[in-house]
């Protein structure tokens, strides 16, 4: 008997509780309860939000009280490079391409100020994806030349964020540059991390084709269409290769943020060589593990962390893989520290396989049908310059920057004793291709280098460029010379 009652009391307890719990509306579940609490952190102190230009991010929140955060974001339309040689006026929030990064947490209280620059000629807005209320932001931003514009949101669910231009045409503003990223970190801060960096991927339409020169407008036709002349990272080609690209120490974690403003093409985001060990999905709460390739879609983000564990270059690509190594979509990461040789061994053994036969490949030349006209080099000096934008273009991706090569796998140019020795044989390089054994500085390198698809005008202009920099022996090669060896 005893027992029983115990029971019915028992059960009569949870009843209650439950009723209690009803009327005060916990019966909602855990992510309800999750937002209510981010509107109720209260704010006290206000601060000015640091921003900060591409590939470089804030500092991180930690343990900062949510706040009144200030944002003083000004819109610039300005001329920048998109490659060597080709101009292009990107319309900008902050001045950079993608736009200033602004880092907050749940609970902020953040009042947006929306300065459209007095020299800027058309009016803008912006539609934060962190904002919940009409059009992000948009509706209550736009904002004219020489005028500003403000505004108050709380940030209210954590993650990665896009913010954009919607003034129509929206598509054309979004491919123009504008739009970036604001980062919301939950309560306490993300995990630390000892890298961090800011990557974003765009589409561009140009009036001429990939490399054409001069300044290019952009072309609504080519957008509509998705034909993207240029996707690249951080707003133009090269903007994290080279001397501009990322660094890690072995043994670190990296961190990066990633975007994709679109307009049209999804990010098939993916480091060569790396595997993520955490993704955040699409910018969210869910965290994937071991991935090789992440897709960003237009409007979306990513945030991918990766341990860096032996040293060497890793390349950031769109695996969509001629948008990498054709239209820009590439970046660098550069590790350095001690090898590890049980995690990668570096070369074993060098044998020649080639199945094919041996014979070089060469890059499909557009026939007869559509021979462009080519623009010539008046002076010498046009001559450096167009054959220095022929290097940085087709060579510059085995060469390297200053003609120095990688041991081992591309012979240097720069002092090249192989080279200076003989002017007709470097045509014949460059015209024809070239594999086999051969010493230069030396070092050997047995290796094929593919034919270049160039005119007789291109390639005099790239010799004489590789011949006239570096330490080399200053000949020039004309048309004429390039002519000769290719008719032999
Ligand atoms: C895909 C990689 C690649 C590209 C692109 C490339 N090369 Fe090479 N190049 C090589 C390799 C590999 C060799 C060595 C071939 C061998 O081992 O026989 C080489 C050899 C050479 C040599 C002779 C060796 C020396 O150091 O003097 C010259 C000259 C040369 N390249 C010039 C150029 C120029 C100019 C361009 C751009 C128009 C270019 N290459 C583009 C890979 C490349
Ligand atoms: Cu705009």
């Amino acid at each position: 008997m005893k027992l029983n009652l115990k029971k019915i009391f028992v059960t009569k307890m949870l009843v209650g509780l439950c009723t209690i719990a009803f009327l005060s509306s916990c019966v909602n579940d855990q992510s309800d309860k999750k937002y209510n609490d981010t509107v109720d952190i209260p704010v006290n102190q206000e601060m000015t939000a640091e921003l900060t230009s591409p590939p470089f991010v804030p500092t991180p929140i930690g343990k900062r009280m949510a706040k009144k955060l200030i944002v003083d974001l000004e819109i610039q339309e300005r001329e920048g490079e998109m490659t060597s040689g080709v101009k292009y006026v990107y319309w900008t929030f902050g001045g950079t391409v993608p736009g200033s990064f602004i880092r907050t947490r749940v609970g902020d209280e953040v009042e947006f100020h929306l300065k459209n620059h007095p020299d800027n000629k058309l009016p803008h807005n912006i539609d934060l994806h962190a904002v919940n209320g009409p059009g992000g932001g948009a509706e209550s931003s736009f904002v004219a030349p020489g005028h500003e514009k403000v505004f108050s949101f709380k940030v209210l669910n954590p993650g990665l964020y896009v913010y954009h231009c919607a003034t129509a045409p929206v598509g054309m503003h979004i491919a123009n540059g504008m739009y970036g990223l604001i980062l919301v970190e939950p309560e306490g801060g993300l995990a630390p991390v000892d890298k961090e960096y800011y990557i974003m991927q765009g589409d561009f339409y140009t009036e001429g084709s990939y490399g054409d020169r001069g300044l290019q407008a952009f072309d609504m036709q080519k957008a509509i269409d998705e034909k993207a002349d240029y996707v690249v990272f951080n707003g133009h080609v090269g903007a994290m290769t080279g001397d501009n690209a990322l660094t890690a120490k072995v043994g670190e974690t990296v961190r990066l943020f990633v975007g994709n403003g679109g307009p049209n093409l999804v990010s098939s985001f993916h480091v060569i060589g790396e595997i993520f060990d955490k993704v955040h999905v699409e910018g969210g709460s869910l965290i994937n593990d071991n991935v090789q390739t992440t897709l960003i879609p237009a409007g979306g983000a990513a945030i991918v962390e990766f341990r860096v564990d032996v040293p060497g270059t890793f390349i950031l690509v769109d695996h969509s893989i001629f948008r990498a190594f054709n239209k820009g979509a590439l970046a660098m990461l550069k590790v350095e520290g001690e090898e590890n040789k049980t995690i990668y061994s570096g070369e074993i053994r060098d044998g020649i396989y080639l199945p094919e036969g041996g014979v070089i490949q060469s890059m499909p030349t557009a026939g007869n049908k559509t021979v462009k006209e080519e623009i010539k080099a008046l002076s010498f000096e046009e001559k450096m310059q167009f054959g220095k934008d022929k290097y940085m273009a087709t060579c510059l991706a085995c060469h390297q920057a200053n003609g120095q090569g990688i041991e081992g796998a591309f012979p240097p140019l720069a002092k090249a004793d192989y080279l200076n020795a003989d002017v007709n044989r470097a045509i014949d390089i460059v015209l024809h291709g070239k594999t086999g054994e051969i010493t230069v500085n030396g070092k050997n390198y047995n290796s094929v280098m593919t034919a270049q698809a160039l005119s007789d005008e291109e390639v005099s202009n790239v010799l004489t460029y590789v011949y006239n920099s570096w330490g080399n022996s200053k000949k020039e090669v004309t048309p004429e010379m390039v002519k000769a060896v290719r008719n032999q």
